[in-house]
């Protein structure tokens, strides 16, 4: 007889650290042979997102795509981030999803929305009366944290921090520092959304037992929340090879090619962030002063939409595009690179990050040991993640936040040094990679977990 198909729906938030990790799960749930139906809120915020969206489905045309055409956010201050706005307006439309989802065929089995959307969407999935799961973008110590954080909101200002029963605690500097914005639009969506957890069917992180163990058992026990639905570890997702990148081989590729085995290190600080000019320019003179070999990613603004035809030279100033290109060491561009491939490639010996989860993930799955520069958001409690669940980095406290003070080329060329040079790092990020893929392998942990929730739906 032929198995019954599970339909499933997914409504992913704005930006990249949230799309790709969608698009993954959508992948890995074709390959369940599930029949998938994806949400796309629109217009997106980047160029980057939108590019993304149309070489998915060009790769899986079996995919049904629902537009939710986005109403208007409400009004905010003029300097509020593009991404949380957009946060906001995909908010603001989840109500318009009632009508798209209940006429959908065949009926849907389930429904994974984005973290940032339980409060609206909860109404409608109860509705439609399918059981709901929220894909958390972030690690299980994060997830401890959201989940805790309304019971401690009102202490943060005062306190050393928060203690999380069943985790640890995070310290007061450690704490995302848009939670401290008492009218922001993260603070509102933690407080608002946090305490509906328990609503959940479900949760599904990117992550795997092997390096948060601890943590996602104190969740499952309810020791961090009672009433806590099951949590499942899903991850590392692996960057999909159907739809990302899809095989090009551009200049930085190439110029890798050439490059000694572990001798480069790639720095790259995620879709969001766009440093001070000045910052920029130190980093530039870290990475000459390192010696090392080096691929980096330099944003000139927070969203591509906006980039002007302002070349290199205008970001980095001439003396030191002189300085870099002098000895042919590093490579240096400004638009999007497939960093899947990048960390995939054998010469990389390093990553310097700003310890975005899917990218501590992607490096946990290729091996590759980070130099952590935690900058805003969930980045810190990533990067002491890093430091001492996975073992496979370093990070410098005392940077501190994006602009908190400007961080010296010394420091970050002496840091470079101590990561490059460390042989202890290497070994534990190959351990890391070996137990990546064993979680997601045929019988380990992720891909069971997977495997017994794609069957429940298809039931
Ligand atoms: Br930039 C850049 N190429 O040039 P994170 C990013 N990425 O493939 P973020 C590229 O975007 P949040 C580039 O591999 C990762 O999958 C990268 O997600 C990819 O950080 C994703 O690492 C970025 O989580 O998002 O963008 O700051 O703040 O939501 O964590």
């Amino acid at each position: 007889s032929s198995p019954c198909v599970a339909h499933v729906a997914l409504l992913p938030s704005a930006g990249m650290g949230h799309l790709t990790p969608f698009l993954r799960l959508a992948a890995m749930l074709c390959h369940h042979h599930c029949y998938v139906t994806l949400i796309t809120p629109k217009p997106t915020v980047s160029n980057a997102e939108s590019n993304l969206l149309s070489k998915f489905f060009s790769a899986f045309p079996q995919v049904n795509q629902l537009n939710l055409h986005l109403l208007p956010s409400s009004s905010h201050t003029a300097n509020a981030d593009p991404f949380f706005l957009q946060f906001d307006a995909i908010r603001r439309s989840c109500h318009l999803l009632h009508p798209l989802l209940s006429s959908l065929s065949p009926p849907l089995s389930s429904f994974v929305y984005d973290m940032t959307l339980i409060s609206p969407v909860l109404p409608v999935a109860t509705a439609i009366g399918v059981p709901h799961y929220i894909l958390f973008t972030s690690s299980a110590s994060m997830f401890c944290f959201y989940s805790y954080f309304p019971k401690a909101a009102e202490s943060i200002s005062d306190g050393d921090g928060i203690d999380i029963p069943g985790f640890s605690s995070v310290s007061k500097s450690s704490l995302p520092p848009q939670l401290l914005d008492r009218d922001g639009i993260y603070r509102k969506i933690f407080l608002e959304d946090s305490p509906k957890v328990t609503k959940l069917h479900g949760v599904f992180l990117n992550t795997f037992e092997e390096v948060e163990s601890k943590t996602l058992k104190a969740l499952n026990a309810g020791e961090v929340v009672k009433d806590m639905p099951p949590v499942h570890a899903l991850g590392p997702f692996v960057p999909c090879y159907e739809f990302e990148g899809l095989g090009e081989r551009g200049e930085s590729l190439k110029w890798l090619d050439k490059q000694p085995n572990g001798s480069v290190i790639y720095v790259c600080f995620g879709s969001r962030i766009a440093l001070k000019s000045n910052q920029i320019r130190e980093i530039g003179d870290g990475l000459v002063r390192s010696g090392f070999r080096f691929l980096w990613v330099v944003k000139g603004n927070k969203v591509d939409k906006e980039d002007e035809e302002k070349g290199l030279e205008g970001v980095l100033g001439i003396e030191l595009v002189e300085k870099i290109t002098k000895d042919n060491k590093g490579l240096v561009v400004k638009e999007w690179l497939d960093q899947r491939q990048i960390l995939d490639h054998s010469a990389v010996g390093g990553f310097f990050s700003h310890c975005g989860w899917n990218s501590v993930m992607e490096a946990a799955f290729y091996g590759v040991p980070i130099l952590g520069w935690p900058l805003l958001g969930d980045q810190k409690i990533n990067a002491e993640f890093v430091v001492s669940n996975g073992g496979f980095g370093i990070w410098k406290k005392d940077w501190g936040w994006e602009g908190e003070r400007l961080v010296r080329g010394e420091e970050i060329g002496d840091a470079i040094k101590e990561l490059m040079s460390n042989e202890s790092l290497i070994t534990k990020a190959e351990q890391v990679k070996m137990a990546a893929r064993k979680a997601i392998g045929v019988g380990g942990g992720s891909e069971t977990n997977l495997q017994k929730i794609t069957e429940q739906w298809k039931k």
